[in-house]
């Protein structure tokens, strides 16, 4: 019984592999690949991808893609109304192999206000598809495409105006592997930059509409990646062992700004140059165009924290384009000794951020109307502004950084702790007993925002409960003048 089974399976595997080979010699056109069922396509919100293609076959791959218009927050408290390939920005991202007959159904959710179409850059055909998907709210779509070349590209909404509806948010990736797939990794991300142009400057809370001067001039108040100021830090921060390959697919959906990409602490040990065929190893910061994408892989060697930004600086630390991937794992002081990149490199951002330029500091519009509002905007503006140096739970860092939290340097005396955030602090000081003799620069920002961050550190971290009023701060810095 058991040899007769053997005998079976062997059998079956020349059968299968001599029509494997058979194959490979009668295909050579890709559009000649025949499919051979049906599948539905998995669709993933970034940062995740769908399962990778393995060995299977080509097939009918049946793709649902919702259109979607929706508020959501572009920076904490900060809301916009995005339009989205399937609720999330960048869109749900697609993956297929070549050969692979892409039936799409576009559907245009019946609650949406506009028309919208897919042009995607995978297609060979008038409009990437775009002519053919045009579809009115409560309408779907369907247009079939064969998939011809392998490559990571960009799909968007070409609906005029079609800056509009990409900066809005309308646009995602596919991904085409090629036959038999890509070499397997341990993790695979999902990362996509686009720029936001707001009526209201960066910052500014409430619900902002789209500002299309600031749009045609390329002016940005954001660049973000993953829709939002932060989606890739804290618990959406990106994460790895010691030891792993990563492979990010990242693309730039514009609709202004070209994205110089880079890992600080990481060199790509092979990048995809635009998405396609060319293949470069060692690169520091790869150029990924507007409505253009690359496959980056990495292995990560020690553990920290490895910043991804759009080099061009001031889009990261001012702008948004700032990701976080947290590799854990134990230290190879071969590779590298030291403190961790969290110690060294973040206090420099906010350092930056907030050199004084003008004098001129804007209060808000809308102010905090209670308590709780206090300390909601307060935590805001502590993750923005204190916390690379004072560190997330204000346990501060020792001999640089005095710690906020449960500090008696603090409770003691409010107006004197309000003037260090007003105008800065140098010299010596002690706190819980340490001493500290450094330079906290002046936070530049408002009053009503010092009120917020410090009501919000003194009812944190066993700290004595004062409340910081806008009047109070009023007052130091009347006094002071
Ligand atoms: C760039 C780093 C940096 C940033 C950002 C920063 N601080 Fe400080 N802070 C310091 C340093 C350094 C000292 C100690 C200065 C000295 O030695 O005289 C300090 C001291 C203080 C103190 C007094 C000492 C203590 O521990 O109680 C308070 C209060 C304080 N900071 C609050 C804040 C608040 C609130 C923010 C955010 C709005 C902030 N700091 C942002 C570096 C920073
Ligand atoms: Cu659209």
């Amino acid at each position: 019984m058991k040899s007769k089974l053997k005998f079976t399976v062997l059998i079956a595997t020349v059968f299968l592999f001599s029509c494997f080979q058979e194959k490979k010699e009668k295909y050579t056109a890709t559009e000649d690949i025949p499919v051979s069922l049906e599948m539905i396509a998995e669709l993933t919100a970034p940062p995740h991808v769908p399962k990778p293609v393995g060995k299977r076959k080509a097939k009918k791959l049946i793709v649902k893609m919702e259109i979607l218009e929706a508020e959501g927050e572009i920076s904490n408290g900060v809301r916009y109304v995005f339009w989205t390939f399937g609720g999330s920005v960048p869109g749900s991202f697609i993956r297929a192999r070549v050969g692979d007959e892409i039936e799409f159904h576009l559907q245009n959710h019946p609650d949406n206000k506009l028309p919208h179409n897919i042009d995607l850059h995978a297609v060979n055909g008038p409009g990437g598809g775009a002519e053919s998907s045009f579809v009115a709210p409560g309408h779907e779509k369907v247009f079939s495409f064969k998939v011809l070349a392998p490559g990571l590209y960009v799909y968007h909404c070409a609906t005029a105006p079609v800056g509009m509806h990409i900066a809005n948010g309308m646009y995602g990736l596919i991904l085409i592997e090629p036959e038999g797939g890509l070499p397997p990794v341990d993790k695979e991300y999902y990362v996509m930059q686009g720029d936001f142009y707001t009526a209201g400057p960066n910052g500014e809370r409430g619900l902002q509409p789209f500002d299309m001067q600031k749009a045609v001039d390329e002016r940005a108040d954001y660049v973000v990646f993953n829709g939002k100021v932060g989606a890739l830090t804290g618990d959406g921060a990106l994460t790895a062992k010691v030891g792993e390959t990563v492979r990010l697919f990242v693309g730039n959906g514009g609709p202004g700004l070209v994205s110089s990409f880079h890992v600080i602490g990481e060199i790509f040990d092979r990048v995809t140059v635009e998405g396609g065929s060319l293949v470069n190893e060692n690169v520091q910061t790869t150029l990924i165009p507007a409505g253009g994408a690359a496959m980056i892989e990495f292995k990560v060697d020690v553990p920290g924290s490895y910043v991804l930004v759009d080099h061009s600086i001031f889009r990261a630390f001012n702008k948004g384009a700032l990701g976080l991937l947290n590799v854990t794992g134990e230290e190879n002081e071969k590779i590298y000794s030291g403190e961790l990149m969290d110690n060294i490199y973040l206090p420099e951002g906010p350092g930056i951020q907030r050199m004084p330029t003008t004098s001129e500091i804007k209060e808000s519009d809308i102010p905090a109307k209670s308590f709780e509002e206090q300390m909601k905007f307060g935590k805001q503006i502590y993750g923005q502004t204190c916390i690379a140096c004072h560190q997330a739970e204000g346990q501060g860092i020792p001999s640089a950084f005095p710690p906020l939290a449960k500090s008696d340097y603090l409770n003691a005396d409010v107006d004197r702790a309000i003037e260090a955030v007003l105008f800065g602090l140098s010299g010596e000081i002690t706190v819980n007993g340490e001493k500290y003799n450094s330079i906290m620069t002046a936070q530049m920002i408002s009053q009503e925002e010092v009120a917020n961050v410090m009501t919000y550190v003194y009812n944190s971290w066993g700290n004595n409960k004062t409340v910081v009023t806008p009047e109070m701060v009023k007052k130091v810095k009347e006094k002071k003048k």
